[in-house]
């Protein structure tokens, strides 16, 4: 399976480029023709419901793959603050307040705080990325994100030249967040980026998916994601975010620093100490399919290789 990324102006991206508008347009027909699809479906009187973020168009980046079915990823999720099993987070992760939500901005920049969701938002307009996203349990899907781009976000902040690294922090609520009860990991969950990661046009901040709103499960109302790393970068239901000078201690990595590196690019040389990273099930294929090859930096080699130049990627894991 290949993937296409849409041009821009500025980037040409790699393999197979398609043309913003034909895409675009595309959507809308495929949009069109679901939407007469279920109307028809719909008894008379009784009206469809337009999806949250129906309108938010196809950004630059997005890649021209077949999404992975909505209930899966709905139902599949990795949430340690509620369960480790992963589809008993989808009910429990219900008892997560998701609005009003407010981000605290601390460290290495001039414009720090405390900032409404909606604040931000207002200043961050949304568009549509179809990422791929790779678990480090080697399963993978095809998510449609909706949100805006990081460094939009950052720059706001403007971060100072001691700003090296970003750090990102989960809500810490025992009394909801009922796996925070237990000690699987050490909670808050943190995760960090390195300043040109996070300032790299793929990475992106999500508040929606599948034109509708994050549902509580995949990390409400903040998001991360980060399409070239293993899923655990992808920090849900953030709620601060640190410049920092040096490295952030993050979760995984405390957890266990043999299996979770910082980096944690999607490599397929690079196996986890207890199983091989070489091969990736794709969610929602039946258990006859045959795994697929893991691509290099999760098939972002061209746009994100360059990050790296020089690092031995092996002892950067
Ligand atoms: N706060 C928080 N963020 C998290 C996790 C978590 O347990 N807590 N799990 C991570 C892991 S291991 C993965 S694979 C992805 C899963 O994202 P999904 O559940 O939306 O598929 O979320 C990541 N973000
Ligand atoms: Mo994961």
């Amino acid at each position: 399976m290949s993937f296409k990324l849409l041009s821009t102006k500025k980037h040409h991206l790699s393999h197979e480029i398609t043309d913003k508008r034909v895409f675009e347009n595309r959507r809308k027909i495929i949009k069109a023709a679901a939407g007469t699809v279920i109307a028809s479906l719909i008894p008379a009187g009784v009206k469809a419901e337009i999806k949250k973020y129906a309108d938010v168009p196809v950004g630059p980046y997005s890649a021209s793959l077949a999404s992975t079915d909505y209930e899966d990823v709905k139902n599949y999720t990795n949430y340690y603050e509620f369960t480790t099993n992963k589809t008993d987070s989808t009910v429990l992760a219900r008892a997560l307040k998701t609005s009003p939500w407010s981000v605290t901005v601390a460290g290495e920049a001039e414009n720090t705080g405390v900032f409404n969701l909606e604040d931000i938002l207002k200043s961050n307009p949304l568009e549509e990325r179809v990422y791929r996203f790779r678990c480090v349990e080697a399963w993978s899907m095809v998510v449609p994100w909706i949100g805006f781009p990081l460094a939009n976000m950052l720059k706001r902040f403007k971060p100072t030249s001691k700003a090296k690294y970003v750090e990102f922090t989960t809500l810490y609520n025992p009394d909801i967040m009922i796996g925070q009860r237990g000690n699987v990991l050490e909670w808050p969950y943190v995760e960090g980026l390195r300043i040109d990661e996070a300032m790299h046009p793929l990475s992106f901040m999500a508040t929606g998916m599948y034109d509708d709103e994050l549902p509580a499960q995949n990390g409400a109302p903040l998001r991360l994601v980060v399409p070239w790393k293993y899923g655990f970068k992808s920090i849900k239901a953030i709620v601060k975010i640190r410049f920092t000078q040096t490295m952030p201690a993050t979760a995984w990595n405390k957890a266990g620093p043999d299996e979770y590196g910082f980096y944690s690019n999607v490599n397929p040389d690079v196996p986890h100490p207890r199983w091989s990273q070489s091969r990736e099930r794709v969610l929602g294929a039946s258990i006859f399919t045959p795994k697929r090859k893991t691509e290099i930096f999760n098939g972002y080699g061209a746009e994100v290789a360059s990050l790296y130049a020089g690092m031995d990627l092996k002892k950067y894991f």
